[in-house]
């Protein structure tokens, strides 16, 4: 009886101790979060926030121990260590991320809020970028007509308006030598009304322009110059014409990793005064997965495609092994799409389409669209498979059955909708199974599943959606819990 009084207070002061941990914990997380406001207090490595606040818990508890048992204590000084490793360890895709305590039962939780704030940092690709490139279909074939037709088209088609933005021109644009002050110059012959005229003629249209260039001495078409060793000055001139995207190939690259290349023009970009969106092409070398978050908005996972069955297929493939990897504002990137340049069925484009959206790589039209064809526009155009790719929850729905070549690619959207695609890869018809469990909702479950090619909904489907394939063909749904 006369114990209880002092014990009391005894946990009062524990809990006021707690909640002062808790708010001092809470201050430098916002701290950290103020950082990226103010760009001086950035210049703190981040580490020292969480050496900080880890010092802090061990010392708090430590204070604690004469009335916690020490038993808890202990145990809560350990979970303390492994958060604080954990956080240490698991940097390599997110180069910075804030803490938050959490009181629980006993102790305290810490949990991670992973936010990006790095080299990178332009706000750009909260969704997969949607547009058009010159390369797959054009090549070096290109003009300032061929650009400025490119967006009125993008505009009169309708594509604009479903959110293709960037018309990106690709490589061989420029003179094959810089300037006598060491700029990159618009070939004369090709665009000879210069780099500002085109994007202001775009920008006017509503849409971006996207240029390319190559960390290395030269481009892969060697009929100009490559950035390295040049980023910053290049950069300044990309800002300077307006440009609002960057794609950066690997060719002429003195067998220097990719690592030590691509960065200086993250930082470049980053001190240009625009936002221009950069788009990493060094082929999947290096694994960019891995380390490119901070790096650029995208990355290339593989080789070029080609506009064929087989190049297609194993570029889904090899890019589905990073999914885990994107997210917003990084992207993986299988390649531009093939759809509309003929070497494939309208079934393999309908299915190169849907697995590019769910797997929410950039959306990039490689085809004429000026003169593209109406089942060419009905695929490119396809609202419902467009809103799978942009959807603002941003994880890449990945390959979750395989057998043989019946295949069940699948991904969670916003508002609990989970995609779903059944992919016939073999030569013959087929019928194909996504159960529950493959795709991770309940068995008991029952959807509306919406098919996104035949715009048309089945109500209370439960425990699996089958359908009868073609080769090649795919289906493509967005199953809504009821
Ligand atoms: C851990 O707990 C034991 C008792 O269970 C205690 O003797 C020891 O001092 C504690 N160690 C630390 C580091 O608090
Ligand atoms: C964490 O990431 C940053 C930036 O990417 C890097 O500079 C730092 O060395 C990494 N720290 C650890 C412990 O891995
Ligand atoms: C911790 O709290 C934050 C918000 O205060 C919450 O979002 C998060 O889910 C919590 N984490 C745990 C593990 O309870
Ligand atoms: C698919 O299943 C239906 C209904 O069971 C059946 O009639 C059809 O022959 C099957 N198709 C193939 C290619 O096996
Ligand atoms: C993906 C898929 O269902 N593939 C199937 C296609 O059809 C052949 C022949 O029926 C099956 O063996 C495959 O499994």
């Amino acid at each position: 009886m006369l114990g209880t009084l002092p014990r009391l207070l005894n946990k009062l002061k524990d809990t006021l101790l707690l909640l002062l941990l808790v708010a001092s914990c809470h201050l430098l997380a916002f701290c950290h979060y103020c950082s990226s406001v103010y760009p001086f207090a950035s210049s703190i490595p981040y580490q020292f926030f969480y050496t900080f606040i880890y010092v802090d818990i061990v010392y708090h508890m430590a204070v604690l121990q004469n009335s916690f048992s020490s038993m808890r204590c202990n145990l809560s000084m350990m979970a303390g260590l492994g958060l604080w490793l954990l956080v240490m360890l698991n940097n390599a895709s997110f180069s910075s991320s804030r803490l938050l305590l959490n009181e629980t039962r006993g102790g305290l939780m810490m949990s991670r809020e992973m936010h990006r704030r790095n080299l990178l940092d332009n706000g750009l690709g909260h969704t997969p970028p949607m547009g058009w490139n010159s390369w797959n279909h054009f090549a070096c074939n290109i003009n300032e007509n061929l650009i400025q037709e490119t967006a009125d088209a993008m505009v009169s088609t309708g594509l604009a308006a479903l959110g293709y933005q960037y018309i990106n021109i690709d490589d061989c644009w420029g003179e094959l030598n810089r300037d006598s002050q060491g700029n990159l110059v618009p070939k004369a012959s090709t665009f000879p009304s210069g780099m500002k005229a085109l994007a202001d003629y775009v920008h006017n249209k509503g849409l971006k322009l996207g240029i390319y260039s190559d960390a290395g001495t030269q481009t892969c078409s060697k009929t100009m110059p490559g950035s390295l060793g040049h980023e910053e000055q290049d950069a300044k001139t990309f800002a300077s014409w307006g440009i609002d995207y960057l794609k950066y190939d690997n060719c002429e690259n003195n067998n220097i990793s990719p690592k030590q290349r691509y960065p200086p023009m993250t930082k470049a970009l980053a001190n240009s005064g625009r936002a221009i969106f950069f788009s990493l092409c060094e082929w999947g070398s290096e694994d960019p997965a891995t380390w490119a978050k901070s790096v650029g908005n995208s990355w290339r996972t593989t080789g070029d495609i080609e506009d064929k069955w087989d190049s297609m297929t194993s570029r889904a493939d090899q890019n589905d092994k990073w999914a885990s990897y994107a997210g917003p504002g990084g992207w993986n990137d299988p390649d531009m799409l093939e759809v509309g340049n003929g070497g494939m069925t309208t079934e393999e484009y309908r299915a190169h389409f849907s697995i590019w959206s769910l797997a929410k790589a950039p959306l990039l039209i490689g085809c004429d669209i000026r003169t593209m064809d109406a089942t060419t526009k009905e695929l490119l155009s396809n609202k419902e498979v467009i809103e799978v790719n942009q959807d603002k929850l941003g994880v890449q729905g990945k390959k979750v059955k395989s057998n043989n070549d019946l295949e069940v690619w699948a991904g969670p959207l916003s508002n609990k909708k989970v995609a779903v695609i059944l992919w016939n890869r073999s030569s013959f018809k087929a019928n194909l199974t996504a159960s529950w469990s493959d795709i991770g909702l309940k068995p008991e479950t029952s959807v509306d599943a919406r098919d996104l090619w035949k715009h048309s909904t089945q109500s209370s489907v439960s425990g699996q959606i089958s359908d009868e394939l073609d080769p090649h063909a795919c289906k493509m749904y967005v199953l809504t819990p009821n």
